[in-house]
């Protein structure tokens, strides 16, 4: 395939790539006629993605309904999730491999699960499920490594109506608790330990922390390590063994379209992680329509997302997305850099990966380790990639396109978020343009804006909040679990309940493109991951030293940002290394290795408003030595030349 063409450069010297004829001509979508169609009637659009996408038990009765801040789409059609990732596969595809899954040790044999072997498993667990008292509409809270086992949990539980609420496994006991116990989950899956890095993760020892909790009934324990464990008698039992005497045949029930598929907690701007709902007909359509169209996929693609399944991006694209089409998909256990910076190579090499998905972190991680590691393979096979989670820079995005793509695949930057299930900004392979830290066009169907403070459309190149306007994306969040306050407060008040509000800034680069260039609220993104100043000041708040505290975000070249934290102690209790290093582990323990502060910044007094709210932005500009803004809302203006000194600010 010829390499995707550089015609033009723009009056921002930026340079546009545009897809080749051949790129044109295999694409799903090659002519942005899509666009025009889709926006005559997108609420048509949607209905006809839906029903040459997926298959309905039910055909639905209205296509879409609002009431502002909820809407419903495909109201009283019927479906089940996990038969369209299986079942509806098994005759065309029944041999074909679902998941190649690889394990942390390159000794250790991959596994190849058809989608015949997949569905089989998944049935088994389903029919084990059911008898451990599960039933249509309970939680089940999942926390496991990257291995086949999670991709049967959530299928099983689609396809008997659960609900799954997955937990990333490098959170800590506490995080997973903290999520159970507000989804009330009955049943949790988990392992008896995994390996990082070569060293054992006794994970069935921090899950026990929610297996305790009052509303779980039964904990199912993976067999991945072969470590020692407590099996709880009348709680805990082995997942093989379930398997082992469970039925293969269980029928798929049929759900609503706007019932709820899963929940995935997430960080927002307030302390606690909150539950975000997506349902399942809207939910699946955009999945299989986005990974379709973005990705290009057809048969004889072998394709790879890098991201962990407790992130939405893993939900996505590492498990409905790439099923319900039809995708062969690798499934890696370990990390990058084990054993070595060549471990991902190894893998594109070893199985031909066409189309590989990861994050600018992962990116500028790679640049910085050296060419050296990819010269060792040949990873010539891919020919699309993707990258999502935090605004690309040019430099990596060129480094991407050059060094892994070697000029010829495109770049295809997917802008989105947990809350709406699927992409919503991205170039198409096949129509294009492919511009450096520019995401692309809302996904046809959808009505994205740009609007300033008061609410109208910004002008070309000005930075606004970027929104979005009814119909609302279908893969877009139903609700906060247990709690609409939230959901109306944090998506919906900004511009009134019409008006899906994202807390990100981006601006129109040209007439269709959109540049992103990221959040506006008190979130950051640690290497691609969500969290949330609030989050990080709970778990520091509650070390019996500190009075309060306050943690921005810093730069940083390889995990985008990093959290800094300023801290006020007790009065009698001065600073030392060993407090700093407790507070540190105490924020490891309480969320996990992500949060931990970059660095503690010990001082006597933290900005504030006359409300007492904590003023993170003159911190923020602080630590990066920016201009500071008005000062004279603050409770305590003198603090601010007082933190200039400790934090050793020179500019004016
Ligand atoms: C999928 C995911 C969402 C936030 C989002 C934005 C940032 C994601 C991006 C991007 C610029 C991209 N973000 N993709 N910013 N370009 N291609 O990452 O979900 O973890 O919920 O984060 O990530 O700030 O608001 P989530």
């Amino acid at each position: 395939m010829k390499s995707p063409k550089l015609v033009e450069v723009d009056k921002s010297k930026k340079h546009i790539y545009w897809p080749t004829p051949d790129m044109k001509e295999r694409a799903w979508a090659g002519t942005d006629k899509i666009y025009k169609d889709a926006a005559k009637d997108p609420k048509a659009f949607w209905a006809k993605l839906a029903q040459d996408g997926l298959d309905w038990e039910t055909p639905w009765k209205k296509v879409y309904e609002e009431k502002p801040p909820y809407f419903k789409w495909f109201l009283g059609g019927k479906l089940n999730a996990s038969y369209n990732c299986l079942d509806r596969h098994l005759k065309e595809r029944g041999n074909k491999a679902a998941i190649i899954w690889e394990p942390e040790s390159p000794n250790e044999k991959p596994r190849v699960l058809t989608y015949k072997q997949l569905h089989r498993e998944v049935c088994q667990f389903a029919n084990a499920l059911k008898k451990l008292g599960i039933q249509k509409g309970d939680r089940v809270g999942i926390y496991l490594p990257m291995i086949p086992e999670v991709i049967v949990s959530m299928l099983a539980c689609a396809r008997i109506g659960a609900i799954h609420s997955v937990v990333f496994s490098a959170f800590s006991g506490e995080s997973f608790r903290t999520r159970v116990d507000d989804c009330k989950a009955k049943v949790v899956i988990t392992c008896d330990g995994y390996s990082r890095r070569g060293k054992p993760i006794e994970l069935k020892k921090q899950a026990d922390l929610a297996s305790s909790a009052k509303s779980v009934k039964k904990a199912v324990i993976v067999k991945r390590l072969g470590n020692n464990v407590d099996m709880m008698d009348g709680r805990d039992v082995w997942y093989h063994e379930l398997i082992a005497e469970a039925k293969a045949e269980c029928k798929a029930q049929p759900m609503e379209a706007n019932s709820t598929l899963f929940l995935l907690y997430t960080s927002g701007t307030t302390g606690k992680p909150k539950g975000v709902i997506h349902d399942t007909g809207g939910y699946l359509t955009q999945a299989y329509w986005t990974t379709l169209f973005d990705f290009d996929l057809h048969d004889n693609d072998v394709y790879w997302c890098t991201a962990d399944i407790g992130w939405i991006t893993g939900h996505t694209y590492a498990c409905y997305g790439p099923l319900s089409v039809g995708a062969t998909m690798v499934v890696y256990e370990g990390g990058p850099d084990y054993p070595d910076w060549g471990r991902f190579w190894s893998i594109v090499e070893k199985f031909g990966v066409s189309v590989f998905y990861t994050a600018p972190t992962a990116i500028r991680m790679f640049k910085k380790m050296g060419d050296k590691w990819i010269k060792k393979h040949d990873i010539s096979s891919i020919r699309l990639l993707g990258t999502v989670g935090e605004p690309i820079d040019n430099e990596a995005w060129y480094w991407y396109f050059k060094t892994i793509g070697g000029g010829k695949a495109p770049v295809i930057d997917t802008w989105w978020q947990t809350e709406t299930g699927g992409t919503l900004i991205t170039a198409l392979p096949g129509i294009g343009p492919f511009i450096p830290t520019v995401a692309g066009r809302p996904f046809p169907g959808t009505i994205a804006e740009i609007l300033d403070d008061m609410g109208k459309p910004v002008k070309k190149g000005e930075t606004g909040y970027l929104v979005f306007k009814p119909p609302f994306p279908p893969g877009l969040l139903r609700g906060v679990w247990n709690n609409s306050k939230k959901y109306r407060d944090t998506y919906w008040s900004e511009y009134g309940n019409k008006t899906y509000f994202t807390a990100d800034g981006a601006k129109w680069h040209d007439k269709h493109n959109i540049r992103v260039t990221g959040r506006v609220d008190d979130v950051m993104k640690v290497a691609g991951h969500r969290l949330s100043s609030a989050e990080v000041e709970d778990a520091l708040n509650s070390h019996p030293a500190i009075i309060e505290s306050a943690v921005v975000p810093k730069p940083d070249e390889i995990r985008g940002q990093v959290p800094v934290a300023f801290i006020v102690l007790k009065r009698d209790i001065e600073p030392s290394e060993d407090l700093q290093k407790g507070i540190v582990s105490a924020v490891k323990k309480e969320i996990g290795p992500t949060a931990k502060p970059h660095q503690i910044i010990f001082v006597k007094g933290l900005p504030k408003t006359r409300s007492g709210k904590i003023m993170r932005r003159f911190l923020k500009s602080i630590l990066v030595n920016e201009k500071l803004g008005d000062a004279t809302t603050l409770q305590n203006p003198a603090i601010v030349d007082y933190l200039k000194e400790v934090v050793g600010y020179k500019k004016k």
